[in-house]
């Protein structure tokens, strides 16, 4: 079944957000080759653009922007949120345009996430209307949930997202995915790691946010970007990354957490927060809350 088929009970508005950026993704697909390297531009975190996070950022802005479906878009490449006054809707969606860039240039998996919120984008996670992500890997698939069951296509030959798997439940797993360097862990989420080596998970980490939970998605177990000796407010963004991942893992019968509390509880302050990121099974996120709590006892 393809995606239009599959999207097709849904609040019009947001599905027809959730297929225009569908499109997108597949012009996105389609523009690796040619747009190879670094751009000489940097985003407002100091990073180093790529030539493909410039143009992916400025196709889902032009597009959205000419689609009239979307009123606010928040992109992690854009300094402000945007206000397209010409919308016919009170969508606000944040964009992560390319996330896992940097590793374009070893040709690893990255991709594209999405949440979609009615009106405001600093909104708790959980008022988010749906999220999606697209991950450009050996097959170019796309997830999205729009509160209702999680679900996977993948792009076929001839450039349609054809249904790959329904109501994706997050299985037990001994994967573990931990970013940041192990010297400067904190008490708390040393203790955490080295329970789960203890107990034999598997260390299996890109350095692709977006792949490394669609790993998590599939197999269990647990991605963390935790707080750490010199970045307290950890290094992921709460709004692009954390929150949309975190409403589709939570979907598929996971969890998010920034480490004490539900993640898609937090209301954003700023557009371009940060947060402590524990993303997976149920089992691993209360066991760091858990510990998290013992430490300030
Ligand atoms: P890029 O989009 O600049 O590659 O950043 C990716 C990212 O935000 C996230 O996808 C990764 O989990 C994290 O950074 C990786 O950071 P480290 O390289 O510090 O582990």
């Amino acid at each position: 079944m393809k995606l239009d088929t599959h999207i097709a009970s849904h609040d019009e508005d947001v599905k027809q957000v959730v297929l225009r950026i569908s499109e997108v993704a597949k012009k996105i697909s389609r523009g690796f080759a040619t747009r190879r390297g670094a751009s000489n531009t940097s985003n407002i975190y100091g990073e180093q653009q790529q030539a493909m996070d410039v143009w992916a950022d400025e196709l889902l802005i032009s597009e959205l922007r000419a689609s009239k479906l979307v009123r606010y878009l928040a992109s992690e490449e854009q300094p402000d949120v945007l206000t397209f006054e010409v919308s016919v809707s009170n969508i606000g969606v944040t964009i992560d345009p390319l996330d896992g860039s940097s590793l374009l240039d070893v040709n690893l998996a990255v991709g594209t996430i999405v949440g979609i919120y009615r009106g405001d984008v600093l909104s708790p996670g959980k008022e988010m209307l749906g999220a999606m992500y697209v991950l450009y890997g050996p097959l170019t698939t796309l997830t999205y949930c729009l509160r209702e069951g999680v679900y996977e296509f993948a792009m076929d030959d001839n450039g349609d997202f054809v249904l790959q798997e329904e109501n994706i439940v997050i299985p037990e797993g001994k994967i573990y995915a931990p970013g940041a360097l192990r010297r400067d862990y904190l008490p708390a989420h040393r203790g955490f790691i080295e329970g789960l080596e203890a107990e034999g998970y598997k260390l299996r980490y890109s350095g692709s946010f977006v792949a490394d939970v669609h790993q998590i998605l599939h197999k269990g177990g647990v991605f963390t970007y935790p707080a750490y000796a010199g970045r307290e407010m950890g290094k992921l963004r709460l709004l692009f990354e954390a929150a949309p991942m975190g409403f589709i893992v939570s979907q598929a019968g996971g969890a998010v957490s920034d480490g004490r509390r539900d993640l898609l509880t937090i209301k954003p302050e700023a557009v371009s927060q940060r947060v402590p990121v524990y993303i997976g099974g149920k089992r691993e996120i209360t066991l760091i809350e858990g510990m998290h709590k013992e430490d300030t006892l």
